[in-house]
C-alpha cells in the first residue's frame, strides 16, 4: 500500500511510503522527519546516526530535519521548534503516476506561541517515485501580521567515505564560513571536497548541486535541486565536533554530507493571508 502507518523506533508514530515501483521512504510524525529514502532498486540514500534519540521533543540526528522558524542560533532554540514538534497527517496516498506521497501539518499552539508569538500553518510534503524524492515545506500566514522566519531542509546525504565525497555547483558562489567567524568567502575550486570541518552558508546558489560519492566513473551521484530556498548550507562536523555530539558516533562524520536547502541569509517575509513554499528534490543518477 502506498502509505502505511506504524510504530517506528522508540514506538514513535511513523508513515512508510511505498511507490508503485518499490521506491520507499520513512517519515516520522515527530518533527515531520524523513529518516529513510530508498529509490527503486537502489540502496538507502540518507544517513541517520546509530546513536540518534527517538524520543518526543528531541530531534533525530540525520535524515531531513525540518528547520523552522529559525535557522541557527537566535532568540529561540537553535534551528527552531518544527523538528521537535509532533506533526499531524493531513493527506496520504498515491498519485496518478504511482508516486507515494504524504503531507504532514503543524500549526501554532500555546506552546509555540510562548516561544514564537506568531500564528502559522506549516505543511511538510514528501513524494517519491523511481530515483527521485521531493520534500517540500509550505508556510501559510493566517495573520494578523506579516510572518518573518528563516528555514531549511537540513538533509544528511549518506556517503561511503567523506574523504572521497565532492559537492559540485558551488564554485564562485559567495558563502559565509561558520568555521571562520562567519567570514564572507568565495571558493573558486570546481568541487568542494572535505579535509576538515565544513560549515558554509552559500548565498543565492544555483538551483542544482551534485554530490559525488566516490571518484571516477563508478561514483554514485545524487542531484540536489532546490526551489523556493535561495541558499544552501553544506556541513560536516569532522572529527572534533563529531566527538562533541552525544547523538553521533565518533566516526560517523565520515558517512554523511549535509546539503541543505535553506532560506537563511535573508529572512522570508510572508504577507497576511499569503503562503511561501520551498522544496528540495533529490535524484539518484
Ligand atoms: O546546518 C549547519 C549547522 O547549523 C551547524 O552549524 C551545526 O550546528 C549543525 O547545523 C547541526 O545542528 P544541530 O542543532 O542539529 O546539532
Amino acid at each position: 500500500m502506498p502509505v502505511a502507518a506504524l510504530r517506528g523506533r522508540g514506538e514513535m508514530d511513523t508513515l512508510v511510503l511505498t511507490a508503485a515501483d518499490g521506491a520507499h521512504a520513512e517519515l516520522y510524525l515527530a518533527g515531520a522527519h524523513l529518516t529513510s529514502w530508498v529509490p527503486a532498486g537502489a540502496a538507502e540514500q540518507l544517513f541517520v546516526s546509530a546513536r540518534s534519540a527517538y524520543t518526543p521533543g528531541t530531534a533525530i540526528r540525520g535524515g531531513v530535519p525540518v528547520i523552522f522558524p529559525q535557522f541557527g542560533p537566535g532568540p529561540i532554540p537553535r534551528h527552531g521548534f518544527a523538528r521537535t514538534s509532533t506533526w499531524e497527517v493531513a493527506a496520504a496516498g498515491e498519485s496518478p503516476t504511482g508516486a507515494a506521497r504524504a503531507t504532514l501539518a503543524l500549526r501554532d499552539s500555546e506552546t509555540t506561541r510562548r516561544v514564537w508569538p506568531f500564528a502559522f500553518e506549516a505543511q511538510l510534503g514528501v513524494e517519491l517515485l523511481g530515483q527521485t524524492i521531493t520534500v517540500s515545506l509550505g508556510i501559510g500566514n493566517p495573520g494578523p501580521a506579516p510572518l518573518t522566519f528563516t528555514a531549511a531542509l537540513h538533509t544528511y546525504v549518506a556517503v561511503a567515505d567523506i574523504a572521497r565525497a565532492t559537492v559540485e555547483g558551488l564554485a564562485g558562489v559567495p558563502y559565509r564560513d561558520q568555521t571562520r567567524g562567519n567570514a564572507s568567502v568565495v571558493d573558486e575550486a570546481p568541487g568542494l571536497t572535505f579535509e576538515r570541518e565544513v560549515d558554509r552558508l552559500y548565498v543565492r546558489t544555483p538551483r542544482e548541486l551534485r554530490l559525488h560519492d566516490g571518484r571516477g566513473p563508478d561514483a554514485r551521484v545524487v542531484a540536489i535541486h532546490a526551489d523556493g530556498f535561495p541558499d544552501a548550507v553544506v556541513w560536516n562536523p569532522w572529527a572534533e565536533k563529531a566527538r562533541a555530539l552525544d547523538d553521533l558516533a565518533d566516526d560517523e562524520y565520515q558517512r554523511f554530507v549535509c546539503i541543505e536547502a535553506a532560506a537563511a541569509a535573508e529572512p522570508v517575509v510572508v504577507a497576511l493571508g499569503a503562503r511561501w513554499t520551498g522544496a528540495q528534490r533529490l535524484t539518484l543518477l
